[in-house]
């Protein structure tokens, strides 16, 4: 009996550490037992570079998804593929009465009607520059396997298009041109490489082919840094497939390679993974990469759960949709205000946030992209000092929004702006900063700033109420800039209730 308890009791601890452990996103704890590694990190936990510190500072990106799969724009042959699908840029893959009949003479020759004769780079980064937009992030290859550069490593790419010329190299000019940093996503599964295979590869046949096949993500990704000198980093995906997780030694030698090569060069957590399979976060708990990259289409509940590592929140317009998606009806898609709220949710947790354009297959951005574009632009002209090169504020969470912080100077962005235009701002009655000078963005104008010692039993806060003006309105979120400072008479001892 007492040894069946020592049982459960002992199984309930194990698949307790082996969730924790295994889990990417979600709160993190480190494995109790550490274990002996050698395919561990290659680059220390917090780099302090100046790559890594301007990726920290970014606040905003824009992640642009175009291919082949722009062209039916998640639509095949007047069928809709929403019903029963996914993202956009999986089409060839789908199965049912929404997927390309006959992929292989279909989907397979979209590219020799690749020509997007509106396709204008500069156009894009100038729109990318005025959102707020500091680095970007642009498909090379996405699993379909279609290069958007002349890669001699493959026939399938840009060249045989009538379009023929170097989109990546136009999009990489165009963007560095505008002061905007590039990112290569490049995808590792390819689905119509005949040397790809998504399982571990057993017979000596199966290993040979996939040995080609990593050879060639070689030779691209050699290939992409030797063409474009000046990305700052990779942002790689399908790497979840077990063949690629047990070339854990290709990949990682292949990781030192790159690095130096390219010093500086920055890469998420989504490429490689550990001897035991762990992928992300190795078997000890340690972050695979330079940020954490599991943040796709999700939020971190609480500041606690990153661990204090980099990361970036990758996020659709659309439900999920990453490639062109012509029909937007009937979707809820993400407001403008939606996406200030994941905003400000990423850079007041040390992430940034980047947002998802899929443009058509002339090269136009959807109506809705333009539109949440200009609403971000109109927004970042008054507010972007709460985004850029801002950490994570110590101080209690606020129900009215969120803060950021730079240096001396406090940023609280409202979205519940309160109904007696009291800000209500807790700080810890111990704090040697306190608010001692207030304005909203946008308003020349010194905010009234009271001391409100509530004098709550327990109570750890003490609080400085900012009035709003009455006459301010705004029907977005506003940021109320604060400058923090000494407080003028420490907070009451009021005694604490004896009970
Ligand atoms: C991948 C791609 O399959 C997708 O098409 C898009 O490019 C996106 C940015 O990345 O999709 C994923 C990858 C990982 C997760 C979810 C979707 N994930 O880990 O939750």
């Amino acid at each position: 009996m007492k040894n069946n308890w020592i049982r459960l009791l002992g199984l309930c601890l194990l698949l307790q550490t082996n969730q924790v452990s295994a889990q990417w996103t979600g709160p993190k704890s480190k494995p109790q037992v550490q274990k002996e590694l050698t395919y561990g990190p290659i680059t220390p936990a917090h780099r302090t570079d100046a790559a890594m510190e301007a990726f920290r500072n970014y606040g905003l990106g824009q992640f642009i998804h175009w291919g082949l799969y722009a062209i039916p724009g998640n639509e095949w042959e007047g069928i809709s593929a929403r019903k029963g699908a996914a993202a956009s840029e999986w089409i060839r893959t789908w199965s049912g009465p929404t997927a390309p009949k006959d992929w292989k003479n279909t989907y397979d020759n979209l590219y020799k009607q690749f020509n997007p004769k509106d396709f204008d780079a500069k156009k894009w980064a100038k729109q990318a520059k005025a959102m707020g937009a500091k680095y970007m992030i642009f498909t090379t290859k996405h699993h379909d396997g279609f290069a958007l550069w002349p890669t001699k490593y493959s026939p399938y790419n840009i060249t045989k298009s009538p379009y023929k010329k170097d989109i990546v190299k136009e999009v990489v000019e165009a963007y560095q041109a505008e002061g905007i940093d590039v990112y290569l996503y490049f995808s590792i599964l390819e689905w119509n490489n005949p040397d790809y295979l998504s399982k571990a590869p057993q017979s000596l046949e199966e290993k040979a082919k996939y040995q080609n096949f990593l050879n060639y993500t070689r030779n691209q990704l050699l290939e992409l840094l030797k063409n474009y000198p000046t990305i700052k980093g990779f942002w790689f995906d399908g790497t979840w497939d077990q063949s690629w997780v047990q070339a854990y030694d290709f990949t990682y030698k292949l990781e030192k390679e790159l690095r130096e090569l390219h010093p500086g060069l920055i890469i998420g957590s989504r490429f490689r993974n550990d001897e035991f399979g762990k992928r992300h976060f190795d078997s000890n708990g340690q972050l695979l990469g330079d940020y954490e990259q599991g943040w796709e289409r999700k939020m971190p509940q609480a500041y606690e759960w990153l661990a204090g590592n980099d990361w970036d929140a990758v996020m659709t317009i659309p439900p999920n949709g990453w490639g062109y998606m012509k029909d937007w009806s009937g979707l809820y898609t993400k407001t403008t205000d939606d996406i200030l709220d994941l905003l400000l949710q990423s850079v007041s947790m040390n992430g940034n946030f980047v947002l998802n354009f899929g443009p058509d297959g002339h090269g136009n951005m959807h109506p809705g992209e333009d539109k949440i574009a200009s609403e971000l632009e109109e927004w970042m002209k008054v507010n972007s000092e709460a985004i850029y090169a801002v950490r994570h504020a110590e101080f209690p969470l606020s129900k009215l929004g969120y803060y950021t912080q730079k240096d001396s100077i406090l940023y609280l962005t409202i979205f519940n702006r309160p109904v007696n235009n009291i800000a209500r701002v807790a700080v810890p009655k111990n704090a040697k900063a306190v608010p001692i000078q207030a304005n909203i963005l946008g308003l020349d104008q010194a905010l009234e700033i009271k001391h409100a010692d509530v004098g709550f039993d327990l109570d750890k806060n003490t609080y400085y109420d900012i009035y709003l003006p009455s006459t301010y309105l705004s029907d977005r979120a506003f940021v109320i800039k604060m400058e923090l400072g000494s407080p003028t008479k420490s907070s009451q001892q009021l005694m604490e209730a004896k009970m």
